[in-house]
């Protein structure tokens, strides 16, 4: 690929909601600009993009993969990501690299969460949005009923500038309104035709005329007095529309035929803005001063990581968006995050799987350097004598919780790494030991990316895990005072052992253990007593029900008996846990779970069913009203952990994945009957 100076580039973020039709476009794009001499199908397991196994697999895009594409002396860093919201994390990569987003969408829909979702990603990065209605190819798929939907969400903004002509069902037709000129597709090759005459047509030219007029007064004059604009003009008010976010340009396109993709290539080249156009990108100095780097390939070095990539043979790859000066093999780049500087590996650049050396990445392209240990998605590289730190990445935070069971005894060490490496790649799988429960808990966005973690650690790790529902941490505690005597006593040959206490337990409001003692006249002497305590202290750790920790109890020594010889702390010890086991079925004992606060966002029409749902939860709504969006409502409740589990994919489905949620402990509460019940019957079963 040839050299390419940073007003010659342009980064493109390619979303949209699952299966609409990315993958299959760009790869349009790759094939129509040569940078792939096939045409790939998603169907066929053939695309540059979707080259994972697991997305061969499932035939849908899992994380974002990137190519650049060479377009009319430009350079166009396309980067498919994929439309499952399980798969989220790869958007939250593309739109930190891009300057541009490309909304995918169908012809025949409506509007679709995963267009809300691009589109708002797109506004809380301030970039340039474009919509792409493909798979205009098919019969009775109307653009125009897609164009009708999008406008009532989005309103005038919406500017049609490739528009299919339609023949019945059919199109026969792509007429780009920038040019003024109509081409038919056969293979993805177009062939010149005269523009047909047609209301639609003049309606849409009216449209995009009047979109044009109103990036500057002298159009919009020219545009009320009825005279033509030039192709200069056109083009620098499409310009100034796209950047200053007052157009966003609409493209009817086919991937799986290739048509009309060459006008969108030529569309992307022309007006979507590279960073070159902005003044700069905001970071942030040590002292969190915020400073403004223009996008100079002779500034000081500000690059940001905002994807790794574990690959077997390469290595580490970390994909860098340079917004500053450049990274070279020879780069001494500095980690604020660490405080290291970091030695560089090899520069490359990628399509899909395919790497290529390349010699730098400059200040506005995105490349990957090799074999960085240390960095991690979201750091900065930047210039030691010039510190900044640049926004990471956006990714979302796991909601899903599944406990981990390692099939093979003895293969838990290397499940463990090959966790640690997966979660190297997507910051939204997180993976701990649940301290309490013992179980390691792997957590991610739903149940197909848990399901793709599962199967990327037996294909590429070799190992087998099964998934299920974590325990949950349950409590013990006590209702009730009671007391009880522990006494130890044994004579087995020559020395004997003695410990003999008297111990009141009652509830109190710590967590942990209260020792007390009010222990008269020597019964006990004083030296036992840390070994009493010693003793409860261990006891307390599990319950009698269901041997879950025992928390909210006094205990006071008041009084006891020893043996001259025979006492012993060791005795003391015994006797202490015989007076808890006698004493603590007597003080009501019962099982506490633990509670957590849930702030659910969701649209207005799914209130009731969620509220619902959480009344079967068992939570208590605590109190709701209209969110910071539009149409959207926000609810708090506490509901008890133990019956969160799924409550991630009901959220989904009931909102059709416009909800969202964060859950967090708040305390412990005293569980129903049933659920003492169910519980105590449950660690019974373990026990066995
Ligand atoms: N007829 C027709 N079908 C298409 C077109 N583009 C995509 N498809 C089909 O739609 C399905 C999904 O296409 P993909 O390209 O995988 O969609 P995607 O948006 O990348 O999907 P995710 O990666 O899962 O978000 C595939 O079966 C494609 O063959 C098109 O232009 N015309
Ligand atoms: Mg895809």
């Amino acid at each position: 690929m040839k050299a390419y100076t940073s007003n010659n580039i342009r980064n493109i973020a390619v979303l949209g909601h699952g299966g609409k039709g990315k993958t299959t476009l760009c790869e349009a794009m790759l094939y129509i600009s040569g940078a792939s001499d096939r045409l790939g199908k998603v169907s066929d397991g053939n695309t540059v993009l979707d080259f994972d196994t697991e997305e061969k697999r499932r035939k849908s895009s899992v994380s974002s993969a990137m190519a650049a594409i060479e377009w009319d002396n430009t350079k166009l860093n396309i980067i498919d990501a994929p439309g499952l919201f399980d798969f989220e994390n790869g958007a939250a990569e593309a739109v930190r690299a891009a300057e541009a987003v490309l909304i995918v969408t169908s012809a025949g829909s409506g509007v679709d969460v995963g267009t809300q979702k691009a589109f708002k990603a797109a506004e809380k990065r301030g970039l340039a949005k474009f919509f792409a209605v493909t798979k205009t190819d098919s019969d009775h798929r109307s653009f125009y009923k897609t164009f009708e939907a999008l406008k009532e969400e989005y309103g005038n903004k919406l500017c049609p500038t490739i528009i299919p002509y339609m023949e019945g069902s059919i199109t026969k037709c792509y007429i780009n309104l920038m040019t003024g000129m109509a081409f038919e597709y056969a293979d993805g090759k177009a062939v010149k035709v005269a523009v047909p005459s047609d209301p639609v047509v003049e309606e849409m030219t009216s449209a995009f005329m009047e979109a044009v007029a109103t990036t500057d007064d002298a159009l919009m004059e020219k545009f009320f007095e009825g005279e033509p604009f030039t192709q200069e003009e056109i083009l620098k008010g499409l310009c100034t529309g796209i950047f200053d976010g007052s157009i966003y340009p609409v493209y009817a396109v086919a991937g799986l035929t290739a048509a009309a993709v060459d006008q969108l290539l030529y569309g992307l080249a022309w007006s979507a803005p590279g960073a070159y156009g902005y003044a700069g990108e905001t970071a942030k100095t040590e002292d969190g001063e915020e400073t403004l780097l223009p996008c100079d390939v002779n500034g000081p070095l500000a690059a940001v990581c905002f994807k790794t990539v574990a690959d077997p043979f390469v290595g580490k790859m970390s994909f860098f968006k340079v917004v500053s000066g450049k990274l070279t093999a020879e780069t001494q780049a500095y980690n604020p995050r660490t405080g290291e500087t970091e030695k560089m590996g090899k520069i490359v650049t990628v399509k899909g799987a395919k790497q290529e050396d390349a010699k730098e990445i400059i200040a506005g392209d995105i490349g990957v350097v090799t074999k960085l240990a240390k960095v991690k998605t979201g750091d900065t590289l930047c210039d030691a004598k010039n510190i900044v730190i640049l926004d990471g990445v956006d990714a979302p935070a796991p909601c899903l919780s599944m406990a981990v069971k390692v099939l093979k005894k003895g293969e838990e060490e290397k499940v463990a790494q090959g966790l640690s490496r997966l979660m190297e790649e997507d910051p939204s799988i997180s993976f701990s030991i649940n301290k309490e429960t013992k179980e390691q808990i792997l957590s991610g966005l739903g149940e197909q990316h848990l399901d793709v973690i599962v199967s990327k650690l037996k294909n590429k790790f070799g190992v087998e895990v099964n998934l299920s529902v974590p325990k949950v941490a349950y409590r013990e505690t006590i209702r009730k005072k009671a007391e009880a005597q522990g006494k130890h006593k044994k004579q087995s040959g020559g020395h004997g052992q003695f410990g003999d206490v008297w111990i009141r337990f009652e509830p109190c409001d710590s967590e942990e253990l209260v020792f007390e003692e009010e222990v008269f006249g020597g019964a006990v002497p004083k030296n036992f007593f840390p070994a009493v305590e010693k003793g409860l202290r261990e006891c307390v750790t599990k319950g009698v029900l269901a041997g879950y920790p025992m928390v909210g109890v006094k205990a006071t020594l008041y009084d006891g008996s020893y043996h001259p010889v025979d006492s012993s702390e060791m005795a003391f010890k015994t006797a202490a846990s015989l007076a808890y086991k006698a004493a603590i079925p007597k003080a009501d004992p019962t099982i506490l779970e633990p509670v957590g606060t849930l702030v659910a966002y969701m649209p207005d029409d799914n209130l009731g069913d969620i509220m619902g749902d959480i009344t079967k939860r068992r939570g208590r709504v605590l109190g709701m009203g209209p969110a910071d969006e539009p149409r959207m409502q926000e609810l708090t409740a506490e509901v008890p952990m133990a019956e969160m589990g799924d409550f991630t994919t009901v959220l989904r489905s009931v909102t059709a994945g416009r909800g969202s949620f964060r859950f967090e402990f708040t305390r412990y509460e005293q569980a129903p009957q049933n659920v003492v019940e169910k519980v105590i019957a449950e660690a019974s079963v373990d026990e066995e």
